[in-house]
């Protein structure tokens, strides 16, 4: 009727330390690192603007392999499901990136 027996809802503290632990395990290690999520064939978000000296780790959710390429800059290897690049801006501008695999798979990110 109410759920299946011993079951209780989980207080609000415990959800808040749940997502803290998930988003401090995904971060970068004493950064404040960025994230961009590759799914459905889109970076997310796309456009994206941070301080110098920010490390941005893109991470593939998508069954397809993506890669993430940047000019002369940086060029990641095809990231698998699950797979992930980092690359550290130091230099403030303006960066477009884009999949070499999809083209039409593209992002900018602006570094203060
Ligand atoms: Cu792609």
């Amino acid at each position: 009727m109410s759920g299946a027996p011993g079951y209780r809802r989980p207080a609000a503290w415990a959800w808040a330390l749940m997502l803290w632990t998930l988003t401090a395990a995904a971060g970068e290690p004493a950064t404040d690192g960025a994230q961009i999520i590759i799914q459905h064939f889109m970076f997310s978000p796309a456009a994206l603007t941070i301080k110098a000296g920010t490390t941005v780790r893109w991470l593939n959710k998508d069954d397809e392999p993506h890669t993430v390429v940047s000019g002369a800059l940086f060029r990641s290897a095809a990231l698998d499901t699950g797979d992930t690049f980092s690359f550290r801006f130091d230099q403030p501008g303006t960066y477009a990136f884009v999949c070499t695999i999809h083209p039409m798979m593209n992002g900018t990110i602006t570094v203060e």
